[in-house]
């Protein structure tokens, strides 16, 4: 049998994080995943895909969630036991340079001569001093890296020079840094492809169903996404993928946006496979009113059955709901608002919009059948004070009541944790932001995450809400936004009352682990040691109940029967041998941003 070209690697965000107690907080309740960060980048799915579609072999391994799953789960011995051409580690979210480096570490321990390539949005940012690390072979950087990480296997199997891939940092036989152009940065997305059945495929092929789920709870809860572009027009103070962000450090002046008709293709194809919401990621509302028609009418052709919802960067007009109403029957929506406070938001870069503009926004949604509206408020933000924070139970209260206490909008509120975006304008210049960094190297950044608590880990202080301040701050908060969404029925008492009560705990064991700290340091282990069931008890869920960020959704016959023949084709060609393509590795690379697409649905 053939060598795998590339094991695609997701480690977790602290490697060891079974064997520690740390207390994430409500680091991750924002999104799936757990405190392990254990959702991959897209970008592994559709570099699969675009290897495969050149004739290469790719599978993911989700080491993360493996070993969510089984605590038995023994890392050492899968890595030692697989046997790829190269290995490919993401280091796109920063919260993970732990894990990511460690699970470097592992391959390279196991096989010395196979190359470890690293890529995403961290890697990219920190490339010179990633390279330097003796696990690391290679950094591909940018946010579009499929067509150079073919390049790269072709040249990895001795066909072309490393030094002729294009956004490639890469180490020479001496120890020299190189640093290949960033050329490679195709002003659309449409020469990729999202393909979830590609997924599946891997599933039947290596007949493993864990190893490539994107997070832990997945199939209970199968949630897809689409990506609209990559960039983004806005210029968000703390985002490291802002406007700013990709011109300076990703080497992108303009958004590259994926065709409307190739992105309700995308759609269509999750639809054909799999029940879950599907979640339209990257507001499409910037690419303007031509594709915004293109891509709603797209939905309508194709008879969206899924649950799909929306993140918006500004609050849409009541004309857009009412059109989006005509067209979809089951959408939600989502809107990062920051915060109540007019004069916080702009500081924050989001200046485009009022707080008035947004509750018109929300009535209008509401009006024209959306399913949900999701309203995001975010604490840590540039000349937010704990005043400030404190009053967001408040305004939610009050907002409910102008919007006709509709149970279907729910506000969350969670801190910028953990973790201020390196490549972001305030991580760039903090002290003109008012904020203190307290890492700013990778290396430094590997070791607060090693940290007990949240408020340890954060990578920055705010003048304006110091670390201790904003902890309470967001907890007390919490607690308001929490209590307002049980009076309105938005979620269950119950559920509400067990979130209050996690979040006293989750207080009191704060300041157990600051007692911790401030104590005798040769006796911080066996304290942190005996606070392990806590911990373990309070890191999920914190400031709100995962679930209550699930959409509804509902498994139909023809999922069933198009997985069914997905699995029969699938088994067909792996016992013909039938691979779809043959390599060629005297093809010349597409050509930056040509439509070479694969084929969708
Ligand atoms: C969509 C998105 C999400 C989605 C992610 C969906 C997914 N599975 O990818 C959701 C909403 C789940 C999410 C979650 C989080 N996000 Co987010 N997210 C974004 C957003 C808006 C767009 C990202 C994007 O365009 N990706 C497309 C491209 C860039 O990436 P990609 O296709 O996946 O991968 C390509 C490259 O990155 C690279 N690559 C990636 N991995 C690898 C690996 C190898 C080996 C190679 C060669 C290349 C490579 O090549 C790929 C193919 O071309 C950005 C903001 C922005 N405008 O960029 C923030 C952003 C990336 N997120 C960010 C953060 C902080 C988070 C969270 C940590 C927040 C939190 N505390 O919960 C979590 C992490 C979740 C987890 N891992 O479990 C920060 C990251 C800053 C940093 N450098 O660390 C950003 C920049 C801004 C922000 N603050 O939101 N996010
Ligand atoms: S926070 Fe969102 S809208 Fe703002 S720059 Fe980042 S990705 Fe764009």
């Amino acid at each position: 049998m053939s060598r795998i070209d590339l094991v695609l690697l997701h480690a977790p965000s602290v490697y060891d994080f079974r064997e520690r107690s740390t207390m994430s907080g409500p680091v991750s309740d924002m999104v799936p995943s757990t405190p392990a960060f254990e959702m991959y980048p897209l970008g592994f799915t559709t570099m699969a895909e675009y290897l495969e579609r050149h004739g290469y072999e790719a599978r993911i391994v989700n080491l993360a969630v493996l070993m969510l799953n089984s605590p038995r789960f023994d890392v050492d011995r899968a890595i030692r036991e697989m046997d790829p051409v190269a290995f490919g580690i993401d280091l796109h979210w920063l919260p993970h340079a732990h894990g990511a480096i460690e699970v470097a570490r592992i391959c390279k321990k196991h096989h010395p001569s196979t190359p470890v390539i690293f890529g995403g949005l961290s890697a990219s940012y920190y490339h010179e001093e990633l390279v330097t690390y003796p696990c690391v072979d290679y950094v591909l950087r940018g946010d579009s890296t499929e067509e150079p990480l073919r390049a790269l296997i072709a040249a990895i199997r001795g066909h072309g020079s490393v030094a002729d891939v294009p956004n490639l940092t890469w180490k020479g036989p001496d120890g020299s840094v190189n640093v290949n152009p960033l050329s490679w940065v195709p002003p659309d997305m449409n020469g990729i492809s999202l393909d979830y059945s590609f997924a599946m495929r891997a599933v039947i092929r290596y007949r493993d169903m864990m190893g490539s789920v994107p997070f832990k709870g997945w199939l209970d809860y199968p949630v897809c996404a689409s990506l609209t572009c990559r960039g983004c027009t806005h210029d968000c103070a703390t985002c490291g993928g802002s406007a700013y962000s990709f011109r300076r450090h990703f080497g992108r002046d303009r958004i590259a946006f994926r065709d409307p008709e190739l992105l309700v293709a995308d759609i269509a194809n999750i639809q054909r496979y799999i029940p879950g919401p599907i979640f339209v990621l990257n507001d499409f509302l910037q690419a303007g009113p031509d594709y915004i028609d293109a891509f709603v009418r797209g939905l309508g052709r194709i008879g969206l059955r899924n649950p799909i919802g929306f993140e918006f960067f500004r609050p849409p007009s009541e004309d857009f709901f009412a059109f989006l109403d005509e067209h979809l029957s089951d959408y939600s929506v989502e809107i990062s608002i920051e915060s109540h406070d007019d004069a916080v938001r702009a500081a924050f870069g989001k200046s485009h919009y009022t707080t008035e503009q947004v509750e018109e926004s929300i009535r209008a949604a509401l009006r024209h059948g959306c399913r949900r509206f999701d309203l995001y408020f975010m604490t840590g933000i540039p000349t937010q004070t704990s005043e400030s924070v404190r009053e967001t139970g408040d305004y939610v209260r009050g907002l409910y009541g102008r919007t006709g206490n509709d149970p279907r909008l729910l506000p969350f509120i969670s801190p910028m944790a953990p973790f201020l975006d390196p490549g972001s304008r305030v991580f760039d210049d903090p002290e003109r932001y008012g904020y203190k960094l307290r890492a700013r190297t990778l290396e430094e950044h590997r070791a607060l995450l090693l940290e007990p608590s949240w408020r340890y880990i954060m990578n920055y202080e705010s003048a304006s809400l110091p670390p201790q301040e904003l902890v309470d701050s967001t907890y007390a908060a919490a607690i308001g936004v929490n209590r307002a969404k049980a009076d309105v029925g938005a979620i269950d008492r119950d559920v509400a009352l067990a979130t209050e009560r996690r979040i006293g705990e989750a207080r009191l064991l704060m300041s157990k682990i600051d007692a911790v700290v401030g104590g005798a340091p040769a006796l911080r282990e066996s304290g942190m040691a005996a606070l392990t069931p806590e911990v373990a008890h309070l890191n999920e869920s914190t400031v709100c109940e995962k679930s209550e960020l699930e959409w509804p959704r509902q498994a139909r016959p023809y999922h069933v029967f198009n997985v069914a023949k997905l699995w029969c084709t699938e088994n067909w060609a792996m016992a013909t041998g039938r691979r779809r393509f043959r390599p060629d590795e005297s093809e010349p690379p597409a050509a930056a941003g040509s439509a070479d697409t694969a084929e969708v649905c």
